[in-house]
């Protein structure tokens, strides 16, 4: 008989060499949290039009965006499920303006930045949204300040669960990237994808065409030159786009290409993102380079960019090496 899958916790502690340092048990705990909390969002999304859970609460949130009920109940339920862990100091999501605080102090503790419902105009038609996460490092006992904020490169792990025909959690603590389905019957996540390698090059590009009048001029290049014919080349390339982060990188991760969000150059002297660095952008740039993929502004490394407001936007390209060098390239000229 073959031999069953490696569940999420057996995964970690693999991964955290020795859970006997308390920053490893730390990260270990969070993290496995997270993919408890998951379990339950993938049910809840399952019932969510039998219990009247769909559409707005009315109200924006502290990016400006409608809030859905479902953005409400994962949040908290986000933080109920944190703040048991004792590991974490804080708890910045994009349903709330300022860090949520919690118990934990001490050097080890972490700061979790989550969007706990991604994608969420997906959630009113039946379409995959997701949860995204990164644990960054918290010093001192005023944790949710600056301290969490930095580049991306501080992350310690970060991740995302795509709520799809079946629930799929990718992770990373900065060796590999690793995907686990979940088991419905057991709430277990297991190991099915160990060693995510993303192609070198691939054949679709995911992006926001209905966008293209605000878009860097070598922005509009590099979609036009996708989308020239050239045999030998193998393009053009496939559009494949379904309006959630997580649904467009976790394909873009497993076949190759490009996931895009570019920001507006309306006015070029005040570019404007839309995606939030850090509970969306950064996570899944780490996410993306740990599987061998590359993750840019269009100017410079996404993981290089520092965070200097809880709620900041940033442009993304990220996906295969050659297709995100190649965007580089248009930007360059
Ligand atoms: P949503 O607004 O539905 O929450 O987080 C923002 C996000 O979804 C991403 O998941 C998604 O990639 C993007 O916005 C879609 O934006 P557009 O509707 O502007 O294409």
């Amino acid at each position: 008989m073959a031999d069953s899958p490696m569940t999420l916790s057996e995964h970690l502690s693999t991964q955290q060499a020795s859970l006997s340092t308390e920053h490893a048990r730390n990260v270990a705990a969070v993290l496995g949290r997270i993919g408890r909390v998951a379990a339950v969002i993938a049910q809840e999304l399952a019932h969510a039009a039998l219990r009247d859970r769909l559409g707005y609460v009315g109200g924006a949130n502290a990016s400006g965006d409608q809030v859905k009920k479902l953005d409400v109940w994962g949040h908290d339920t986000m933080v109920s499920a944190l703040r048991e862990t004792g590991a974490c100091a804080a708890l910045i999501s994009e349903e709330a303006a300022e860090p949520v605080e919690m118990d934990a102090g001490g050097t080890h503790a972490l700061v979790v930045c989550a969007d706990p419902v991604d994608g969420s105009s997906n959630l009113d038609v039946n379409g995959a949204v997701g949860t995204i996460f990164s644990l960054r490092p918290s010093r001192g006992k005023t944790p949710a300040g600056p301290v969490a904020l930095g580049r991306g490169t501080d992350q310690i792990a970060a991740g995302y669960v795509m709520y799809g025909p079946a629930a799929m959690l990718v992770y990373t603590v900065g060796q590999g990237t690793h995907g686990f389905t979940l088991a419905p019957e057991s709430g277990e996540f297991l190991l099915t994808h160990p060693d995510m390698r993303i192609p070198r090059r691939g054949k679709t590009y995911g992006i926001n065409e209905g966008n293209v009048h605000s878009w860097h001029p070598g922005q509009r290049a590099f979609v036009e030159h996708l989308k020239t014919p050239d045999k030998a080349a193998g393009r053009p390339y496939s559009l494949r786009y379904s309006g959630a982060m997580v649904a467009d990188v976790h394909r873009t991760l497993l076949d190759g290409g490009l996931f895009m969000y570019p920001a507006d150059w309306s006015d070029p002297k005040k570019p404007k993102a839309k995606l939030r660095l850090l509970y969306e952008v950064a996570p899944m740039a780490l996410i993306c380079e740990q599987a061998g993929g590359r993750a840019s502004t269009g100017l410079e490394r996404v993981l290089d960019l520092v965070a200097t407001e809880y709620h900041q936007r940033a442009a993304v390209i990220l996906g295969s090496t050659e297709d995100v060098e190649t965007a580089d390239a248009f930007y360059r000229r």
